[in-house]
């Protein structure tokens, strides 16, 4: 059969760089960019789907004859609580949606992305198992556990093959990170090459797991990969990519801009980053599914100022911005 991929969520942070990688690997024509708003110069198929409209998702599904779904949205751990009532109804009305049709549908193969958001105080801070005790404090990370144990009811009840991965914060430089407590970490990038003070949320020994966006992608796409009989864990997988402060972060950068300037103004945020892991423990997912990350903090250091420079049309010799 052949595969037809919708992704619910494709104008957000992983979302656009997963549909490019996605469309790569199936073929322009098999995969559906869908979100809330129209993407501006699109190159493929883009539908407007508002997630909690289930009847939406259903039409699109068989316009395209659709085999696997992607849902990645949801509202982040620092907007979520904003307006913690409407976050929970937002992320679990979505999931439904996305689950119900699936059923419904026979889709093959679901992804729902769960998040180390999950994890609160009842979870070792340092190597945090896989199976480690949930109790997460923010109304995010509660509907991030709520969906994980919605995952493998559908997976133990109906056969649904859904697979999902905790991410940890995600840094890229091809798109931006939108109310999640880990943004910093993006942000921060933006600034050094702007040669800009950057001004930090969170306190300068916040260690928090964080992961490159090509090796989030290519975990992605290898856990959507791989034998069905492989896939021990129906909730959702820990992955790790690396761990670091923005303490750490700014020493490596001042190492290619030794004036960069950052100044700590803790907020909400340290509360909710003083309550997720330091570090993850991701042995399950290298036994089931091979996984391995290849992106330390000098190599996503050195990339991203690369690239951002490129985007940013600074020319290398004079750290001129040319154009924005
Ligand atoms: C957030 O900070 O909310 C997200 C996450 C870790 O899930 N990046």
């Amino acid at each position: 059969m052949k595969t037809v991929v919708l992704i619910i969520g494709a104008n957000g942070q992983l979302g656009s760089v997963l549909t490019e990688s996605l469309q790569h690997k199936h073929g322009k024509d098999n995969v559906i960019a869908s979100d809330l708003h129209q993407r501006k110069s699109f190159d493929g198929i883009f539908e407007v789907i508002d997630a909690t409209d289930k009847v939406r998702i259903q039409n699109v599904v068989t316009k395209y004859n659709v085999t696997q779904i992607y849902h990645l949205a949801a509202i982040l751990s620092a907007k979520g609580e904003e307006n913690p009532l409407q976050t929970w109804d937002i992320n679990m009305k979505t999931l439904f949606n996305v689950l119900e049709v699936s059923r419904l549908s026979n889709i093959e193969r679901v992804f729902f992305p769960s998040s180390i958001a999950v994890f609160g105080e009842g979870a070792p801070l340092s190597q945090t198992p896989n199976d480690a005790y949930l109790d997460p404090a923010t109304v995010y990370g509660i509907s991030k556990a709520a969906g994980e144990n919605w995952a493998q009811y559908y997976f133990l009840k109906y056969g649904l093959d859904i697979r999902s991965i905790r991410y940890p914060g995600v840094i890229g430089y091809q798109s931006l990170p939108g109310g999640g407590t880990t943004d910093y970490a993006v942000d921060i990038y933006h600034k050094a090459v702007l040669e800009q003070q950057f001004d930090c949320f969170l306190k300068e020994d916040a260690t928090l797991p964080m992961i490159f966006m090509e090796d989030a992608i290519r975990a992605t796409i290898e856990l959507m990969e791989a034998p069905k009989e492989n896939i021990t864990v129906r909730t959702s997988y820990n992955i790790a990519g690396i761990s670091f402060s923005p303490a750490e972060v700014v020493e490596e950068i001042r190492k290619l801009y030794p004036n960069f300037v950052v100044k700590y103004t803790p907020d909400f945020r340290q509360d909710i980053a003083s309550r997720w892991p330091k570090s993850i423990d991701d042995t399950t997912a290298k036994k089931d599914w091979g996984w391995k990350p290849e992106f330390d903090l000098e190599s996503i250091t050195a990339t991203m100022i690369q690239k951002l420079k490129q985007q940013y049309k600074i020319d290398s010799k004079s750290h001129n911005t040319l154009l924005l």
